[in-house]
């Protein structure tokens, strides 16, 4: 509430009005002094007049202060107004923050129920793989009884030395060789050490004994076996041949052939060499693509029976430039060509302390 601090001023003017105006009521009367009552009557007129002037001031300053009322309500009203319209403003954000997280709650009670749903599904899932893996252990288990029961299948067969150096048969020594044609095994010599092993020894002579192939026994009892044997082996897959030479002063040489090949004996077992090369100039070139010729059968390229003039069943031509099943005549000898024969080291007079001929892949 507006209060002037003048208020109590004009109370005092009100009252000396009030006061002035009783007596000057009072001094109407006929007991008033003239002169008195002549100041009286100036004094309460200005009295008057300053109560007038007061009065006028006191209406403008309210009129002022009513002026100023309304200008505080029209701020007041612009306030309220303004406090109305943030209210609103509030309000509406307020709806729409709950009207977003009802919705996110929802959502959210959505994913969980969807998580919920994948869990139990999931769930199930993995109990049905489980049981489907314990189904297949079981038969696993199941296949392994059968399998144990039956008999592993039979190893590769060794054909040769070489086979039997990749099995780790690394001592030389006789072992047994399996033959495909005949499906039976034979026995042979393995030279486990010249230039890496894995050679088969065919023939060997180092003393008046010709050996092919060891427990094949002599030359001239089991030649054409042994020639079976070769034409088997031989057959099978592309052997190179080795022959090894020595003589009584302890030279050796060796000759090598690129592709021995022994046929079949419709065809005389006749030989097939391949490339030479070696220490050993080539004294088989005679034997290349020649039949085999015992004293008995005279397959060879000669008028004359080769194997009765020089001794030996060998793959002979038109004769011979090696004889390595001829006689064991211990080096030099006085007749011709008939002992174990290198003719291209040693001629036709010499006959070797040591030959060995060998297979190998
Ligand atoms: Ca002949």
């Amino acid at each position: 509430m507006y209060r002037s601090r003048r208020s109590p001023s004009l109370a005092l003017l009100v009252v000396v009005a009030s006061v002035l105006h009783g007596a000057l009521a009072h001094c109407s009367g006929s007991f008033c002094d003239a002169d008195n009552d002549y100041n009286l009557v100036g004094k309460l007129a200005d009295t008057q007049d300053a109560m007038i002037q007061v009065l006028a001031n006191r209406g403008q300053t309210m009129t002022s202060l009513q002026e100023q009322v309304v200008a505080q309500k029209d701020v007041l009203q612009r306030h309220d107004e303004r406090l109305t319209s943030l209210e609103e403003t509030a309000t509406n954000y307020t709806r729409d923050i709950e009207r977003a997280l009802t919705e996110q709650r929802q959502l959210v009670a959505e994913m969980k129920r969807d998580v919920t749903a994948v869990k139990r599904e999931h769930a199930r899932e993995l109990t049905n793989v489980a049981v489907e893996v314990d189904k297949l252990k079981q038969a696993l288990a199941s296949l392994r009884e059968e399998l144990s029961g039956v008999q592993q299948p039979p190893a590769a067969p060794t054909h040769d030395c070489a086979d039997l150096l990749r099995e780790g048969h690394t001592e030389s020594g006789v072992y047994d060789i399996y033959l495909s044609k005949s499906k039976t095994h034979v026995p042979v010599y393995c030279d486990q050490e010249t230039d890496g092993g894995g050679w088969m020894v065919i023939q060997r002579r180092e003393d008046g004994s010709v050996n092919f192939l060891p427990r094949l026994g002599q030359l001239q009892s089991r030649i054409w076996q042994c020639n079976d044997v070769l034409q088997d082996i031989t057959s099978r897959k592309r052997y190179q041949m080795r022959i090894d030479l020595e003589d009584f002063q302890g030279a050796t040489k060796y000759a090598m052939y690129s592709g021995m090949w022994v046929a079949p004996e419709s065809d005389n077992y006749r030989l097939t060499l391949g490339k030479h090369s070696g220490t050993a100039d080539d004294s088989m070139s005679e034997c290349d693509g020649q039949s085999f010729s015992t004293t008995d059968r005279d397959n060879d390229a000669s008028d004359d029976n080769c194997a009765q003039t020089y001794k030996g069943g060998w793959w002979y031509g038109d004769c011979h430039y090696a004889n390595l099943n001829g006689r064991y005549l211990r080096g030099p000898h006085r007749s011709y060509a008939d002992g174990i024969e290198w003719s291209t080291w040693h001629g036709y007079y010499y006959s070797l302390k040591r030959v060995e001929m060998k297979l190998r892949p």
